[in-house]
């Protein structure tokens, strides 16, 4: 089994790259020249027609062409990933089935949140800024009650997809939005830090 994650310096590749290395999944890195833009041409294009980081293939499964599956959008690689390699939704853990069950679709759920909600609101700050902080604050809320965001009923199955997505997207604040002033949201600050700390995400941000 091959797992090979196509990316670029500062890109949302950074994210899927922070799973891999904290499930200690193995994997190849290409990383693509975004500026000779070489992610708008073939050979990457037949990997990701829309010419955009990241993007990943998986040798140990088909896609409809018949060769390896081939996925974009962050989101879906995570999900991909969580399902098939970091044993996030494993029916033998406590809670069985209706546990995985439940963490499958709460996971999807902060997926799609960070990535259509969370991201766009972060990135379209000046345009609605009420709405950025109003997610944070609900997010400061949440993270207050612990670092896994899936803890609860069936336990802490520890951290994974939601929490990498979630995290991944805090920690751009200070990259993409260093005017906004995180001093009303401490757990949203806490959890930053100990983002930028973890060594397997200073790897994947190419900066350990
Ligand atoms: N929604 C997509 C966004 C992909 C995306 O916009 N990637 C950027 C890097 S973060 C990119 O490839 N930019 C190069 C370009 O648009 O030319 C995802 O989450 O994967």
């Amino acid at each position: 089994m091959t797992l090979t994650l196509y990316g670029a310096a500062r890109s949302r590749a950074s994210m899927v790259r922070w799973y891999l290395e904290e499930k200690a999944i193995p994997y190849a890195f290409v990383q693509l020249d975004l500026k000779s833009g070489e992610h708008r041409h073939e050979p990457f294009t037949t990997i990701n027609p829309f010419g955009k980081v990241p993007a990943l293939v998986d040798d140990a499964l088909a896609s409809p062409d018949g060769g390896p599956l081939k996925l974009f959008e962050s989101g879906a690689i995570l999900f991909h990933l969580a399902e098939h390699y970091g044993e996030e939704f494993d029916p033998q853990e406590p809670g069985g089935a209706e546990a995985a069950a439940a963490r499958r679709s709460l996971t999807v759920q902060w997926l799609l949140f960070a990535n259509a909600s969370l991201g766009p609101a972060m990135f379209q700050l000046e345009a609605q800024p009420d709405e950025f902080a109003r997610q944070l604050a609900t997010v400061d809320g949440l993270l207050a009650a612990g670092p896994h965001l899936l803890a609860g009923v069936w336990g802490d199955p520890g951290w994974g997809a939601a929490d990498c997505v979630l995290q991944s997207y805090l920690a751009y604040i200070p990259l993409f939005c260093p005017q906004v002033d995180l001093s009303p949201y401490p757990a949203v600050q806490a959890a930053i830090e100990a983002t930028r700390n973890r060594p397997t995400y200073q790897k994947a941000m190419g900066v350990a």
